[in-house]
């Protein structure tokens, strides 16, 4: 344990300085990881990512938790991993709120925690945050849409977006970059409901929206892949085209494997990259922790914006211009 969060178990923790960790092996540190659950393959990719290095023949001994996209579960969790004395936790926040009082917890009792993915908009009682900028990301969908858009000459965007789990910063903040550069453009977005992540919950969304908004859109953006998985199912049985070569310009997000499959088929117009593999960066901070040193309080992941057609080099994105990435095998294939 470091010396800074040591001393605070030592002034506000007695009990637990007393209580040994759980299964760990000899010298193992013992990490907590409150996961959000297994909505995507993007969620899929995150928890491989801390296993893989979280291992025990890598010194660790990593206590895991899929809390089922369930925000109480995951705080029961967190205290589960204060009770066991971890020596380290990490939370993959599903709400971006609610955290003050269980960091508290955390802080009292000694344990240093590193949040992953998601932010903690409400608490800043966590050493260090390794993640993604979504509100870049949903800037840059906008971006892409309004440069693609006069490329082709198309003059209106009537939208349709199917969001995220409500509650979850990565929602909040595609949300919010995307909106910014509708409103500034004079797009229509027509609605913006929850399919919460999930296959099932983009089909649904899609499914009512081709009723609601039959004719109506020419675009739909979804804020993971496999929202978008479902939606093109949607759109299919409804006999939407979509695509490079259909009526509808279909956006994502994550640009996981089986997401940039269909960037190549030109099924997915654009995905934009939020990149899973965080765990080698947590590892950098406990390491950093252990030496004494203080971390970063922010580490952002690097991310790519991927195309199907070669049409448009780059797209600037809050002053910075950044590179399109048109798909090919080889990209396919180093994907996560
Ligand atoms: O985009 C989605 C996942 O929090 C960034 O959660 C993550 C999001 C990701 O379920 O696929």
């Amino acid at each position: 344990m470091n010396k800074k969060f040591a001393a605070m178990a030592v002034a506000g923790a007695a009990l637990c300085m007393a209580a040994i960790p759980v299964s760990a092996e000899e010298g193992n540190l013992v990490i907590g990881f409150a996961q959000v659950g297994h909505e995507s393959d993007w969620r899929t990719a995150s928890t491989k990512s801390c296993q893989d290095v979280f291992s025990a023949e890598n010194g660790y001994d990593l206590q895991f938790v899929d809390c089922d996209n369930d925000p109480q579960v995951q705080i029961e969790a967190v205290r589960g991993f204060i009770e066991q004395d971890v020596d380290y936790i990490i939370i993959d926040p599903i709400q971006a709120t609610g955290w003050d009082q269980v960091l508290t917890e955390c802080e009292d009792a000694g344990i240093p925690v590193i949040v992953i993915d998601r932010t903690i908009d409400d608490s800043d009682k966590y050493v260090s945050w390794v993640g993604s900028n979504f509100k870049t990301e949903g800037l840059a969908a906008g971006e892409w849409l309004k440069a693609y858009a006069e490329a082709k000459g198309i003059t209106e965007i009537n939208a349709l977006v199917i969001e995220g789990s409500t509650g979850a910063s990565a929602t909040l903040g595609r949300t919010e970059g995307f909106k910014e550069i509708a409103d500034a453009n004079g797009w229509t977005i027509l609605d913006s409901q929850n399919g919460d992540f999930t296959q099932v919950g983009g089909q649904e969304v899609m499914e009512s929206y081709c009723k609601s908004y039959e004719g109506q859109f020419n675009v739909v953006v979804c804020q993971n892949d496999n929202e978008a998985f479902g939606a093109m199912d949607a759109m299919k049985a409804a006999g939407v085209t979509y695509g490079v070569n259909g009526d509808v310009i279909l956006i994502s997000f994550d640009a996981c494997t089986a997401g940039l499959e269909f960037v190549k088929s030109g099924d997915i117009n654009a995905d934009f990259e939020c990149n899973p593999l965080a765990a080698p960066f947590v590892e950098e901070v406990i390491k950093q922790l252990e030496a004494g040193e203080e971390p970063a309080k922010e580490v952002y992941m690097e991310e790519h914006w991927f195309v199907n057609e070669d049409i448009l080099a780059s797209i600037t994105v809050e002053g910075a211009e950044q590179p399109l990435t048109v798909v090919t095998d080889e990209i396919i294939e180093a994907q996560y």
